[in-house]
């Protein structure tokens, strides 16, 4: 039998993602929206809703229109909210890029997603632009957020005569492309609608206890579909206040909490292990938050616990997925009770099944199935991938998400394992396919396979099985210097083995589940 949310099901209207983030501010208009934490600057609600239609009227001038892509590649700033609403409020679909992305990586997401104009800052203009070049886009369609010789800014945005175009968005049209490996293979356009967002932003607000009073930390980076949702659209949904960071830094980090008396912190694990570890958080008044709220991979409930106690706060997990926009499980504001190790209860209006990977055969309370989730959260598909799309997507509308869950009788879901080929480096996503493709451009390399093995900090991290061609040498650092100058950091691989042979299936697949039965064996 399916297992329901536990929650009655939420409507969810009809309208554009800016009709419904923009109408009402619920009278905090003058009130602070976003604050860029490093320097204080802030943006009201009203300001935020003026720099939206500037910006809609400035790309519409230049010839941006219904159904176009643009790009952002930038970190989290106030602004990063004005020029993602601002795409939407031209009707047009944003596609938001790993801020560590190599100019390869970035190309790739911008050819692939057909993006016509790109936003980035200063910092980011080398990678930026040779991206550009790579993917055919002219020199002049990078705006940037700040300043930089010789291309438009933010700041000339603002001085368009242009009207703001009419609205003329369905609720069905695609809103985001965030780019996820999904299952398996490479990284992909994830189709999300604005029902998806507006359906999982309501969906979450029956969880938890977001007000206009409250501040929210984001420091998890906006272009990826937690922070998207969860930190920018949910602050500005619950009008509540969103106060930046461009990227973790610990003592920053600190400060900024005990500073603007933060309230509720958005992690993934890794920062967990810093809270509740490192001897410098006891140098900061951190009693102002209420929540921290953990997702994107396996929180350790005894860490969490250590972190909760010792910050004097509640401690909450959450499961998601990009192609779930995100959220599709958590533990609600008022059960900090249920078990840590838990990601809570389906939100209103999901359905879910456990099936066993093996079989094909639902599994109830007590046993173990691949979680396959349906609500109107779930993703369209995947941007021109049909093969992907139906592997993921079935017939029903159920979302195979290749992660393993347990469930109670009472409804709370735990996951437990991952049948998938994905990677998760500190929450972050790695495509083993892409690294072994890139692997393979290697002259001295055979063949490669990669899965994810733990380190001595229980971390997950890439490792290489590598079989070297006849008679040549390359040593393991040589290998980890090979990928590291060509992707983004997350993806390093951090472990090398040779080995004489992959072991493959008839067809030619790999058989990660050899490697890994190996690993176990060690
Ligand atoms: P993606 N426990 C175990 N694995 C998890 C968890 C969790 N709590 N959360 C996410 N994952 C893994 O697309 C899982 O393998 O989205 C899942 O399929 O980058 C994969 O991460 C998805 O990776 C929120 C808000 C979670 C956001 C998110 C994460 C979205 C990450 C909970 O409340």
């Amino acid at each position: 039998m399916p297992v329901r949310s536990p929650y009655p099901d939420v409507e969810i209207p009809e309208i554009s993602l800016f009709d419904f983030l923009f109408t009402d501010f619920g009278g905090r208009d003058a009130e602070p929206a976003l604050i860029d934490g490093g320097s204080g600057a802030s943006i009201s609600f009203a300001e935020l809703r003026g720099m939206v239609e500037k910006i809609a009227a400035a790309l519409a001038e230049r010839g941006i229109a219904k159904g176009d892509v643009v790009g952002i590649f930038a970190p989290n700033t106030p602004y990063y909210a004005a020029v993602f609403h601002g795409i939407l409020r031209a009707n047009a679909i944003v596609t938001s890029a790993n801020s560590l992305y190599s100019p390869g990586e970035l190309a790739h997401q911008l050819t692939d997603s057909g993006a016509k104009l790109l936003f980035t800052v200063s910092p980011f203009l080398d990678r930026a632009a040779a991206a550009a070049e790579q993917a055919g886009l002219p020199a002049d369609s990078i705006i940037v957020l700040d300043a930089a010789e010789g291309y438009t800014s933010l700041h000339d945005l603002w001085g368009t005569t242009a009207a703001t175009p009419a609205q003329d968005t369905l609720p069905t049209d695609t809103a985001v492309l965030p780019y996820s490996s999904g299952t398996t293979g490479l990284a992909k356009g994830v189709i999300l609608t604005h029902r998806n967002l507006v359906a999982n932003l309501l969906q979450i607000q029956q969880m938890g206890t977001v007000t206009g009073d409250t501040r929210i930390l984001a420091v998890l980076p906006f272009f990826h579909i937690y922070g998207m949702t969860v930190m920018m659209n949910q602050g500005l949904h619950a009008n509540a206040t969103v106060i930046t960071m461009p990227k973790f830094d610990l003592p920053e980090f600190l400060r900024i909490i005990a500073d603007h008396r933060i309230q509720r912190v958005y992690i993934a694990p890794p920062v967990a292990v810093a809270l509740a570890k490192h001897p410098i958080v006891d140098q900061y008044d951190l009693s102002c938050i209420d929540i921290i709220f953990s997702g994107a991979a396996p929180l350790d409930a005894e860490l969490g616990h250590a972190m909760g106690k010792r910050l004097g706060c509640t401690v909450l997990q959450g499961y998601g997925m990009t192609e779930l926009s995100p959220v599709s499980h958590c533990m609600p504001d008022d059960r900090p009770d249920l078990d840590l190790n838990s990601s809570g209860f389906a939100l209103p209006n999901i359905v879910c099944k456990l099936v066993d990977p093996e079989t094909g055969e639902e599994v109830g309370p007590g046993g173990r199935g691949e979680l396959w989730v349906k609500g109107p959260n779930v993703m369209v598909g995947y941007l021109n991938n049909p093969e992907a799309t139906a592997i993921t997507l079935d017939d029903e509308g159920y979302l195979h998400t290749g992660d393993v869950a347990e469930v109670t009788e009472d409804g709370v879901f735990s996951i437990v394992d991952r049948v998938k080929e994905l990677i998760k480096y500190k929450g972050y996503q790695v495509p083993p396919a892409e690294l072994e493709a890139l692997l393979l451009t290697n002259p001295k390399i055979a063949d490669a396979a990669v899965i994810g093995v733990r380190d001595d900090e229980g971390e997950e991290v890439p490792k290489a099985f590598v079989v070297l061609q006849d008679g040549v040498e390359l040593s393991a650092d040589d290998v980890m210097a090979f990928v590291a100058e060509r992707i983004a950091p997350h993806k390093k691989v951090r472990v090398v083995e040779f080995i004489d042979v992959i072991p493959k299936s008839a067809s030619g697949k790999i058989l990660r589940k050899d490697l890994r039965a190996r690993e176990a064996a060690k």
